[in-house]
């Protein structure tokens, strides 16, 4: 019944934003002073502007708007409102100290703590299923991503360790399928804490096509390389080429030849780029020239959520690729478990109803869409959020990676990025038409 739902979301809501915290602190308290206010590269803000940013919008979302309560500091507001100064200019900010935005950020969470066990799940908009809760959590887990990011791009000695994933039987599987024509439900109007740009669910009709079974291997990629692909125009678009041209981008970030073979460097570690591991910090366009090369094109954001949640045996839309279950380990590579993407085809308990697997986890998918809101979109709690970057400079990722926490992972998930960007960690499936009969 309801209370009971209520009841579970706020246990949900606590450990959710419980675990968050234990992540951000986690990736906050493995490097010096140092390198908390350092910047690391001018695409990021320094470690420390991320953490007293997570304590302002809780306490502006939780404490000020939900419980109504006064600003703490409304003095920091403006350093810490991501439109007023861009990433590069934040090192030089009068930012918290690092002992301070620890401070202030466990004291904002302290007191969130009551307001947890106060306020109604039920009501308004906002705390309906205890979305604001749910909100905070998942920015926070967003913004920890942004944070592993920075520790990607630091260099030095390793501060971060994880076991690598599960040695996968080698995947013997087709490598595409056909996805059938037809209308299925995109988006959500269910889903008590997706986020705004999910929503509303809404039908759309795709044309049959077939789609790859796993993300393009650092193998397949290197054939490309090898074939010549970053020195012929015909396989980019104009402005790509001329993006790879002016900077002179010859592979994926990170990687470095090595006589015979490519390196990369992984967290403040170099080794051999595994070939049957998915390809890694590639932006759009180089996702793009890719697939044209192998004679094919990345999937539309339709056609990859019809391919992750399209059910043909009763035409529903699952949560995630696998059912409507929570993820688990044997689903997905997600949440930090591992600091590096699972062999393509790994994770069979995870594969969708046509047999397409790691949809879910391991790398960020680039698509070929641009992020536009679904027919019907509000924007909500707030314009900034995702209204503003609604338009043709932003293409849109799914399906999240190896540093995203479920909790901000779904088969409605929608991320975005300008198409050169490659320090997230982003990769890549391809997709063709169904030839016409
Ligand atoms: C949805 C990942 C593009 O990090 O810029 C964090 C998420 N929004 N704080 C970003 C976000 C506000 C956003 N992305
Ligand atoms: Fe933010």
């Amino acid at each position: 019944d309801t209370e009971t739902d209520a009841e579970a979301l706020r246990a949900r809501a606590l450990s959710t934003l419980t675990a968050a915290r234990d992540r951000t602190t986690l990736l906050t308290s493995c490097v010096e002073e140092p390198d908390l206010t350092a910047q690391h590269s001018p695409l990021m803000s320094p470690l420390v502007w991320d953490l007293a940013h997570i304590g302002n919008q809780e306490e502006l979302w939780l404490l000020r708007t939900v419980a109504g309560r006064e600003a703490m500091r409304p003095e920091i507001d403006s350093l810490y409102d991501a439109f007023e100064h861009p990433r590069s200019a934040r090192p030089s900010l009068p930012l918290l100290a690092p002992e301070e935005a620890r401070g202030y950020a466990a004291e904002v969470r302290g007191r969130v703590m009551d307001v947890l066990e106060s306020t109604a799940f039920h009501g308004t908009r906002l705390t309906e299923a205890g979305f604001a809760f749910g909100m905070i959590a998942q920015h926070e887990q967003q913004h920890d991503e942004t944070m592993l990011i920075t520790h990607q791009l630091r260099t030095g000695p390793p501060v971060l360790t994880a076991p690598d994933p599960e040695p996968a039987p080698l995947y013997t599987g087709p490598a595409e399928v056909l996805v059938p024509g037809g209308p299925f439900t995109m988006g959500t109007s269910d889903e008590p804490w997706a986020l705004d740009n999910e929503k509303p669910a809404h039908v759309r009709d795709v044309a049959p096509y077939w789609i790859d079974t796993t993300p393009v291997t650092n193998g397949a990629y290197q054939a490309f390389l090898a074939d010549g692909g970053y020195g012929d125009a015909r396989w980019w678009a104009p402005e790509g080429w001329a993006h790879i041209r002016r900077h002179g981008i010859e592979a994926p970030l990170f990687w470095r030849r090595d006589g015979g073979q490519w390196l990369r460097r992984r967290f403040g570690v170099t080794e051999v780029v595994p070939p049957d591991e998915p390809v890694l910090h590639v932006c759009w366009y180089e996702a793009d020239a890719y697939a044209r090369w192998a004679g094919r094109r990345l999937p539309t954001e339709a056609e990859w959520e019809k391919a992750a949640r399209h059910d043909p045996a009763d035409g529903r839309s699952r949560r995630y690729p696998w059912g409507d279950a929570e993820p688990s380990p044997c689903h997905a590579n997600l949440g930090q478990r591992h600091l590096r993407p699972a062999p393509a085809g790994s994770y069979p308990a995870g594969e969708s109803p046509l047999g397409v697997r790691q949809l879910i986890g391991d790398v960020w998918e680039w698509t070929a869409s641009d992020l536009l809101p679904y027919p019907g979109f509000r924007a909500f709690p707030y314009k900034e959020y995702s209204e503003v970057f609604f338009g043709p400079e932003y293409k849109v990722l799914r399906g999240g990676s190896f540093a995203v926490d479920p909790v901000a992972c779904r088969g409605t998930f929608r991320n975005w990025d300008y198409p050169i960007r490659r320090q997230i960690f982003s990769g890549f499936r391809t997709a063709r038409s169904q030839a016409a009969t």
